[in-house]
């Protein structure tokens, strides 16, 4: 069930939304939207580039994820620099990484192209799974509309 915001109309996902520490363990271009198989195969294609990296002497970028209202924007941790601004509309596939508590992956549609976006959390996953599934879920407000509407 999607949590009522307070009575004042605020929540924790209005303005700047909820931050958190993490790493990008990768991206991966993948076929379609959905496909629990497909993001399955997509993360351990990922996970195997990880390790070759990490075997390399290569690190993960670290990074911000913040969920807010208007989807989940990923910022370089050191930069501040908006890496990618993912609408919630068009974040699919959510899913958990049955392998790892501190692993999450969901897929974008980009204009018809999908990207998977795997994600190691600093801490456990399950919270920030909550977080975006309730952002992703809460109906659309008018407010909403009228942004999408005076959009360029
Ligand atoms: C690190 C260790 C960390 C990992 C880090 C590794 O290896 O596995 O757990 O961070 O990844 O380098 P080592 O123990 O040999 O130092 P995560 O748990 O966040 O994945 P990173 O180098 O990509 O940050």
């Amino acid at each position: 069930p999607v949590a009522k915001p307070p009575s004042d109309g605020t929540s924790r996902f209005q303005g700047d939304g909820v931050r958190y520490k993490a790493k990008l363990i990768g991206l991966d271009y993948v076929p379609a939207a959905q496909g629990d198989k497909m993001c399955f195969d997509s993360m351990m294609k990922l996970k195997g580039q990880e390790v070759a990296g990490r075997n390399q002497g290569r690190h993960k970028q670290r990074v911000w994820l913040k969920v807010s209202i208007t989807g989940v924007k990923i910022l370089d941790e050191r930069t501040g620099v908006v890496e990618y601004d993912h609408e919630r509309g068009k974040i699919n596939s959510l899913t958990k990484d049955e392998s790892d508590p501190r692993a999450l992956s969901y897929i974008y549609d980009h204009e018809g192209t999908y990207t998977l976006f795997y994600i190691k959390m600093a801490n456990l996953a399950d919270p920030v799974l909550d977080d975006i599934k309730e952002v992703c879920q809460s109906p659309v407000t008018q407010e909403d509309q009228d942004i999408k509407v005076n959009k360029p």
